[in-house]
């Protein structure tokens, strides 16, 4: 009878959590380390943070499993996000905070000789993620605990994340990312909520003993989607929300045929091929490229995911499933969801189409983070047939009707309907997943204001024109708990010592310390100066450690870190690097201010020009660096493998932080916030969220320049890059000194390709053409650096108006507008 006496047992209250008095966390700590794990407190670093980690855990638990039961009550409505992205970088940090436990634990460590600070450097980044993206799930999962709504967070648990970089001869050298290796004490293997996902097979339509028409989709390769569950705790609110991340592993039946000695290598392969379904994150940040693999990733996580709610759903009427459950997109990568949703309607819980139809575009939305046309996600249609029949069909009846539509609202415009058709026709038909997205959301939103209004007016115009009501802006936000507290402890003390806590919770208060920003103030200023310098040695010694340069920390830190793409214009940089030092050269090195220049981020793999444009910069650091006479003045530093910790180092050190995309290209940025929040003053152009910063701070405090979105637009078509090269000697200088092989005298011609490519009136991102401008820009950020006050003032008032670009602002948005949650427990 083990029924009843478990139905009992689950009555049972959760246990409540352990002491957490410095005591208790100290005896807890040995006990993990040397009766679980079989160490020593003086053994390799990563098993104190093991054992750390787990008596962490332990005073997690309670909290998750209550927060789980608040879920699981009948009418609550919760949310999911789909992603195959979360770039959560370190935990152990970020839990002691939200928990509150950061004393206790200090003292406990130190009680034997131990320092937190070492403990929580050895945990690996978990860099489940490219860049932007990844990073703003993670950011977003920690708003949505620390607002206690009912979300809960999908992806998939790679074995590898994303690469790691090294630079070897100025170039780029990727190595494998096994993190897992070293344990993951957060996660916990729940292979009792494990699914089946199908691929291949065949579909066979007939009828049923009533009549109605059914379809079955046989000989199927069945893959398991194991779920390994990961906490999420929010800020001093003991809610603990659930990222639920899924690893592919073989079913049974190809363990079974590993005997069968006949086909033991053919059915190892086949069970390789299921696995490696999680094996590797892509790397392609902004560019797709159509790889089989990838596809299948997609739909396992939909798949999965989709399962696990409907497991959670049971037998309860199908009718009330969209009151209760809403998925956010992230991007398109999950899109074929909506076509999941449907077969899981029409074939396992027999509705109707249109009802099915009903429920499906409105639990569904839908979130565009790039206009960038190559990122675009097309699948061809062959492949979907092979791995995906089922869907396949379901995504041409959703066209059908949906063209159906279109022809209805605009007679004889044959052109919308090629154009708005979710089937692209040609040699090779593909389906447009972005368009798929559209179609079954009820809301479809962009990242920032320019980005969400470009979206309207030109990639999604025509659905636009259709549904307009659908279309939203939610800008992006980043986690103040991770980038200003955990970050930047000294300057969140020193805030805190003058208007008080709250703030990490309601980041609009910053706005108190625009008072101190003025002279007069009893030293604020200064105080805010002292913290940023001690910053900026401990961002100097990872700069010396990591690449052998020396930043004085008493020279302007110019940062530029984010994924390396030609629409972000590092080029751009680079080009003002070479002419400060041909300024150096000619005007002498007092003309300039002292400079310590930081490049970061990583390259595609499969990108050959990113590459390119790494080396260069390495080539023109090695150069100005060993010049006494520009080392004087200036230092250049490209810090291999940038990722979420290093940007936690990074952001609170940074004066100048570098924005410089394409007007029209960069839909949001983020990093652009955590420079923001810490004080930096922005150098950008009028693009993405750069606009709000420059609207919330004040063109007082933010260095604006360059073309505008409409300008880039117009310009295309008759750009002619040599009459800027004609018009202005500085910008010829600096070509030459790359073009005369100045920066590559041991490997001639190497960078031919990139000066061509600037030179070229097909240049996409236009970079020759806002030389000028932004030359004249970095003039005017060196007379602020001059006047120290009026540069700490803008930097004080960086901080003070940067409330609005927390997360938790941005979540707020999304559940007002979108997925209206009840937060639990209130
Ligand atoms: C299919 C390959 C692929 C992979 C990733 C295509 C596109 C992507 C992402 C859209 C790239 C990305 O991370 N986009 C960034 O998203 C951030 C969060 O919204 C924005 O702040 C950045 O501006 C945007 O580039």
């Amino acid at each position: 009878m083990a029924e009843p006496s478990r139905k009992q047992a689950n009555t049972l209250p959760p246990m409540a959590p352990p002491e957490s008095t410095p005591d208790a966390i100290g005896r807890d700590f040995r006990r993990y380390l040397e009766y679980y794990l079989g160490r020593y407190p003086g053994c390799d670093g990563i098993y104190r943070f093991e054992a750390l980690a787990y008596t962490l855990r332990e005073r997690i638990m309670a909290h998750w499993r209550r927060t789980w039961i608040e879920h699981k009550k009948p009418g609550t409505r919760r949310a999911y996000y789909l992603s195959l992205e979360y770039l959560i970088g370190r935990s152990l940090g970020n839990h002691l905070l939200n928990l509150e436990l950061q004393g206790p634990v200090r003292e406990a460590l130190e009680a034997m000789a131990l320092a937190m600070e070492e403990i929580e450097s050895m945990e690996p980044d978990a860099g489940l993620g490219n860049g932007g993206l990844g990073r703003l799930a993670a950011c977003f999962l920690d708003s949505c605990a620390t607002q206690a709504l009912p979300v809960m967070g999908y992806g998939l648990r790679y074995e590898y994340g994303m690469f790691r970089q090294r630079i070897a001869s100025g170039y780029q050298v990727e190595d494998p990312d096994r993190w897992l290796l070293a344990g993951h004490p957060w996660e916990i293997e729940r292979p009792e909520y494990k699914q089946l996902v199908r691929f291949g097979g065949r579909t066979e339509h007939g009828r049923d003993r009533d009549g109605r028409f059914r379809v079955r989709w046989v000989d199927t390769e069945d893959v398991l989607a194991v779920p390994y569950d990961v906490p999420v705790s929010g800020f001093g609110n003991a809610v603990v929300n659930t990222l639920r991340l899924w690893s592919a592993s073989a079913t049974d039946a190809f363990n079974l045929k590993e005997f069968n000695a006949g086909d033991y290598a053919d059915s190892v392969a086949a069970k390789n091929q299921a696995e490696n379904i999680t094996m590797v994150l892509y790397p392609n940040d902004a560019s797709e490229n159509g790889k089989e693999l990838r596809l299948r990733q997609q739909y396992f996580l939909t798949a999965a995911s989709l399962a696990d709610v409907f497991r959670q759903w049971g037998g309860r009427d199908i009718g009330a499933f969209e009151r209760e459950n809403v998925f956010q997109l992230n991007d398109t990568h999950p899109s074929i969801a909506v076509a999941e949703l449907m077969r899981i309607l029409l074939d396992e819980r027999d509705m109707h189409w249109e009802a099915a139809w009903r429920v499906t575009t409105s639990c569904m939305a839908y979130t565009n983070h790039t206009l960038l046309p190559e990122a675009l996600e097309r699948w061809p249609v062959r492949l979907f047939e092979r791995l995906l029949p089922r869907l396949l069909e379901i995504i041409y009846e959703i066209n059908r009707r949906f063209l159906a539509e279109v022809r209805t609202r605009w007679p004889g415009d044959v052109g919308r309907v090629q154009r708005m058709s979710l089937i692209e026709e040609g040699a090779k038909p593909q389906v447009r997943m972005a368009w798929l997205a559209i179609v079954g959301s009820f809301s479809v939103n962009g990242v920032a204001a320019l980005h969400s209004r470009l979206l309207a007016e030109g990639l999604f115009g025509d659905f636009h024109d259709l549904w307009p009501q659908r279309f939203n802006n939610k800008t992006n936000g980043v986690t103040p708990r991770r980038w200003l507290a955990q970050a930047n402890p000294d300057l969140s003390a020193l805030i805190t010592a003058t208007i008080g806590d709250g703030w990490q919770k309601d980041l609009s208060r910053l706005r108190q310390l625009e008072a101190c920003a003025g002279s007069g103030q009893g030293g604020f200023r200064s105080r805010w100066r002292a913290v940023r310098r001690a910053n900026k040695v401990r961002l100097a010694e990872l700069v010396h450690h990591a690449t052998g340069v020396r930043f004085d920390p008493d020279a302007l830190f110019d940062v530029q870190v984010k994924r390396m793409h030609e629409y972000k214009r590092q080029l751009l940089n680079v080009l003002h690097v070479i002419h400060l030092y041909d300024r150096i050269h000619r005007e002498g090195p007092g003309s300039v201010v002292k400079r310590a220049i930081l490049f970061g981020g990583k390259a595609a793999p499969g990108y050959a020009r990113a590459k390119e444009i790494i080396k260069l910069i390495n080539n023109v650091a090695a150069v100005v660096n060993a010049d006494p006479l520009a080392a004087s003045r200036i230092a250049v530093a490209f810090l291999p493998d940038y990722g979420v910790s290093k940007m936690m180092r990074i952001c609170p050190a940074t004066d100048l932080s570098v924005q410089i995309s394409t007007a029209g290209k960069e839909a949001s940025g983020t990093g652009n916030m955590k420079f923001m929040m810490n004080g930096a003053v922005t150098i950008g152009t009028y693009d993405g969220a750069n606009i709000e910063i420059l609207d919330a701070v004040g063109e007082d405090h933010f260095f604006l320049f360059g073309l505008r979105a409409e300008e880039v637009d117009a310009l295309r078509g008759n750009y002619n890059p040599r009459a800027f090269l004609e018009a202005d000697e500085d910008l010829a200088r600096v070509l030459h000194l790359v073009e005369c092989n100045h920066f590559s005298a041991s490997e001639p011609g190497i960078f031919t390709g990139i000066v061509d490519s600037l030179l070229s009136p097909d240049d996409p991102w236009m970079t020759v053409a806002d030389f000028r401008a932004y030359a004249d820009a970095q003039r005017r950020v060196e007379a602020s650096w001059e006047d120290e006050d009026g540069w700490s003032c803008s930097s004080i008032l960086n901080t003070a108006r940067s409330g609005r670009f927390s997360s938790d602002r941005t979540i707020a948005e999304y559940n007002n507008d979108i997925w209206r949650l009840t937060p639990i427990g209130t």
